[in-house]
């Protein structure tokens, strides 16, 4: 699938805006088929934006079920006789999307895009009714897992991931036009070869009989560098201007459907990162040369929007990146918005990239998100079917960010159980499929504190190990010199695989303006001591390749006794402030400067 473009043959239109809202608690929109109609009792909702926030009522907050969509849109006039297709880059967690009154498409998974072509249901200058439910329930079917369990009052939906369970339209909508012979796939893999870059491309068309493929690649300024023909080849870029993290150099490659006269009939910018990843040894390389990666776990989280996408932000969010000496961050705990993606190409930041693939572990239930005495992998929990939807994740996420140079490693899970066998089964196949889909990136898993060295039986199929630990947090709470030795002696362990380790979660709550003069957790100044032990553990272990603090920002969670307005581990607070801690880490970040 084609992300839309404006080109010299294809038009989009954005959808975002107002559209008609209504919650549907009943579970009786289906049945009573009310996109047949203008949403009766609907309020306004802007998309893109969770839902939750938005509306002052909590009935609204923790909703779980069917809620309604509805927009009406004027199909530009101008085309007539094009392909017209109507495009979702998410819905969370899933939809079903009717044009008027017809059913186009359904899909699966909160994160990832999907399109459905209308060009029959609508008319070019007419008007179009676009009806989406969108359905945020959490089942052990699904990726992430969740459950609903009966309560005295009422049905409660329970997870075991921490951060709020925002839904709705997250990202924008678009109507886009093609022609009818259009492209539908571009795939690139680069190269290098001393000072030349390689490009190898693949294109997928339809309806494209006797057309022909042709390429131009332009460099940042325009300039055509080369060109190419067919479905599929491989272009060389002499004196290659690399892309690196912090020099986020692209070229434009312009893929075009051309037909026997040299009409063009379809016309495709990809950008292309000429870059290489790879892992020797305890090593991570990217052009061949070490690299440490510096940054954080993110979320997508916001106040009023939830996890509604903003490009001020985006900016922002990136400027701050900048300004602590952050190099990369990691996609957690799913796939962001493509627009953070194609950002992060330009900016030269690194992006560890994962799957929604998080709580397949019921042992983290505890304490912190009330769900507990379930098995992680049995037949009634996590099964064969949620693997399927899992393998299925892990495709649209290759499919969808395989061209972004940012991107270095997959992340298949978040912290899913596994020191057990249920794990190493269940897991297997999910390694072996996302190396087939893409053979080019390392390939890893984040293992949890629960499964410490040696006993986690699922780190064995990663390339990188990718460790979350709270050795001063979750224990060894306030004692940083026991925490100190302990960390130590488990990263040893790990070191003694051979190969790259990257710390993707460290991080200690930390509540903005409470200090203490012998610091305490909770306080901003326990926040930088317990960074500061972390690093001096990671300096004193070479395959140690990378630092991802817990977390760049503050973020919204489920209420517990363990979150005090939410996730308080921000090295930011949710409104983008610095904690003392963002300038330590900016002093040992940027020391060079
Ligand atoms: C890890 C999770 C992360 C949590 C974090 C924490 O990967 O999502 O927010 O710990 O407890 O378990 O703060």
């Amino acid at each position: 699938m084609l992300r839309p473009q404006d080109t010299a043959t294809r038009e989009r239109k954005s959808l975002t805006g107002l559209w008609r809202f209504r919650l549907d608690g009943a579970g009786e929109g289906r049945s009573a088929e009310w996109f047949r109609r203008p949403l009766t009792d609907a309020r306004e909702m802007a998309v893109p934006a969770s839902f939750n926030d938005i509306a002052a009522d909590a009935a609204v907050r923790n909703y779980f079920g069917d809620v309604w969509y509805q927009t009406t849109v004027r199909v530009p006039r101008g085309w007539d006789s094009q392909r017209i297709v109507l495009h979702f880059e998410s819905a969370t967690h899933r939809a079903t999307v009717w044009v008027n009154d017809a059913e186009v498409v359904s899909h699966e998974g909160g994160y990832t895009p999907f399109e459905a072509e209308v060009t029959e249901h609508v008319r070019a200058g007419g008007e179009a009714r676009i009806t989406v439910v969108v359905n945020n329930t959490l089942s052990f079917q699904t990726i992430p897992p969740g459950v609903i369990e009966d309560t005295p009052d009422g049905k409660r939906q329970i997870y075991w991931h921490d951060f709020f369970n925002y839904a709705g339209l997250h990202r924008p909508v678009w109507l886009y036009a093609t022609g009818t012979a259009h492209l539908t796939d571009v795939t690139v893999v680069t190269g290098l070869d001393g000072a030349n870059g390689s490009i190898e491309y693949r294109t997928e068309a339809t309806d494209a009989d006797g057309a022909q493929v042709k390429v131009v690649l332009r460099d940042a300024d325009g300039a055509q560098v080369t060109t190419g023909t067919g479905a599929s080849g491989t272009l060389t870029v002499e004196n290659v201007h690399r892309w690196a993290p912090g020099d986020g150099y692209l070229y434009d490659l312009e893929v075009q459907l051309v037909d026997d006269a040299g009409g063009v009939l379809d016309s495709y910018h990809q950008s292309v990162g000429v870059r290489t990843v790879a892992v020797d040894g305890a090593r991570f390389l990217i052009n061949g040369e070490p690299f440490y990666f510096t940054g954080f776990g993110k979320h997508e989280d916001l106040a009023v929007i939830g996890k509604g996408h903003n490009d001020a932000f985006l900016v922002h969010d990136f400027e701050l990146l900048k300004w602590v000496g952050a190099n990369s961050f990691r996609a957690s705990h799913y796939p962001y918005a493509e627009a953070v993606l194609d950002y992060a190409d330009r900016q030269g930041i690194v992006v560890i990239d994962e799957t929604a693939a998080v709580g397949l572990n019921m042992g983290l239930g505890g304490g912190i998100f009330g769900g507990q005495g379930y098995t992680t992998f049995s037949p009634d929990t996590v099964n064969d079917q949620t693997r399927q939807v899992h393998a299925q994740a892990i495709r649209e996420l290759v499919a969808r960010d395989k061209n972004h140079p940012s991107v270095v490693v997959w992340s298949i899970a978040n912290e899913p159980e596994s020191d057990t066998e249920g794990a190493e089964r269940y897991f297997k196949p999910l390694f072996e499929l996302t190396r087939q889909l893409d053979p080019t990136r390392p390939v890893g898993f984040v293992n949890v504190m629960l499964a410490p060295y040696p006993t986690c039986r699922v780190s064995q199929f990663g390339d990188v190990v990718m460790l979350n630990r709270y050795y001063g947090w979750y224990v060894n709470t306030g004692e940083l010199k026991a925490a100190e030795l302990a960390w130590e002696q488990e990263l040893k362990g790990w070191a003694s695989e051979g190969k790259p380790i990257i710390i993707t979660e460290y991080g200690a709550d930390t509540y903005p303006g409470l200090h203490s003069v012998t610091p305490q957790p909770w306080s901003e100044e326990y926040q930088v001591e317990y960074l500061d032990m972390n690093h001096r553990v990671f300096d004193r272990i070479d395959a140690v390749v990378g630092e991802q603090v817990w977390n760049f920002a503050d973020f919204a969670t489920t209420s517990g006794i363990m979150r005090v307005g939410g996730n308080k581990k921000g090295v930011f607070t949710r409104d983008r402030q610095p904690k003392a801690a963002a300038w330590a880490l900016r002093r040992r970040w940027r020391r060079d400067d």
